[in-house]
């Protein structure tokens, strides 16, 4: 199996890519970089200025390695899987891959439980649109949640559950004040449930969440909810140490929360 970190992961949140290699590790299954990789490219951005363009540049990077490929971003997931199904290849989301083959097996190698209330974020490109995505119910998806429950938090509903985080497509690049305000219906909704984090499957949904949030903060919001990809969260349930997970280097970072992630619960408490 290669990993495609795409150039959010690759560039700014590498803890998430040595989460998935720690994962991996634990899970004794083979995992390696794809080398020579470039920009998948962007669904939202560059396929909508060209077709051709973003379908030969993401042949190209599947064409790098026969081997199976595996992201951690949504956007990329989309890029790769809908160009990969017209060369019969295959690409998985590393949530898809770790529900579908490896939940149990997560269960039996958790060292730690975790017990948070979180805001389950999908994010677009993961669950829609319903032809590109068969694997999963692009209404009313559950995978995240059942996820997150295997590591001992709770995934509470919220207001604009499944709505786009306002980060993708473009919108946060060209028009800050609408991903803005996209961001804060998502936040209104989720500081309501009283959360102790959102947890997402994209690193760009992270950036919009996390980033997101110290703006809002700058304009004089207040908003304090740490924002984490599931595979950060599930290395640490697995053992991996806070640090090596990147979280520290999230803007949203309050003590409790980093305190909770570090004490878990062990199962000699229960
Ligand atoms: S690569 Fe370049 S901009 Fe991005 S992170 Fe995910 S989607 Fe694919
Ligand atoms: S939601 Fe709507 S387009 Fe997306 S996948 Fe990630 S960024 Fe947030
Ligand atoms: C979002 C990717 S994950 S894009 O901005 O829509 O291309």
């Amino acid at each position: 199996m290669k990993f495609f970190p795409g150039c959010m992961i690759h560039n700014r949140y590498f803890g998430i890519e040595k989460s998935i290699y720690y994962i991996f590790e634990k899970l004794e299954e083979d995992i390696e970089p794809l080398y020579n990789f470039s920009c998948c490219p962007a669904p939202g951005i560059t396929k909508s200025i060209s077709d051709k363009l973003w379908f030969e540049i993401a042949k190209r990077n599947l064409n790098l390695s026969d081997d199976d490929i595996i992201t951690a971003c949504n956007g990329c997931f989309t890029t790769l899987s809908e160009v990969g199904s017209t060369m019969g290849r295959e690409v998985r989301h590393v949530i898809e891959y770790l529900y579908t083959d490896k939940i149990k097996e997560i269960k039996r190698k958790i060292a730690k439980r975790i017990p948070l209330r979180v805001a389950v974020h999908y994010g677009c490109h993961f669950f829609r649109p319903s032809i590109h995505k068969k694997f999963v119910s692009s209404e009313k998806p559950k995978i995240l949640d059942k996820l997150v429950k295997v590591i001992g938090s709770e995934s509470v509903d919220y207001r604009y559950k499944f709505m786009c985080c306002g980060g993708g497509g473009g919108v946060r690049a060209s028009s800050l004040e609408v991903a803005r305000e996209l961001l804060e219906m998502k936040l209104r909704g989720i500081k309501e449930r009283n959360v102790d984090a959102i947890v997402v499957i994209c690193p760009l949904c992270l950036h919009q969440f996390d980033v997101g949030q110290k703006e809002l903060n700058q304009l004089g919001k207040r908003y304090e909810i740490p924002t984490i990809h599931y595979v950060q969260l599930l290395a640490i349930a697995m053992g991996m140490d806070i640090e090596e997970s990147g979280i520290d280097m999230h803007e949203i970072t309050p003590p409790q929360f980093m305190e909770k992630l570090i004490r878990g619960e062990s199962f000699e408490e229960l």
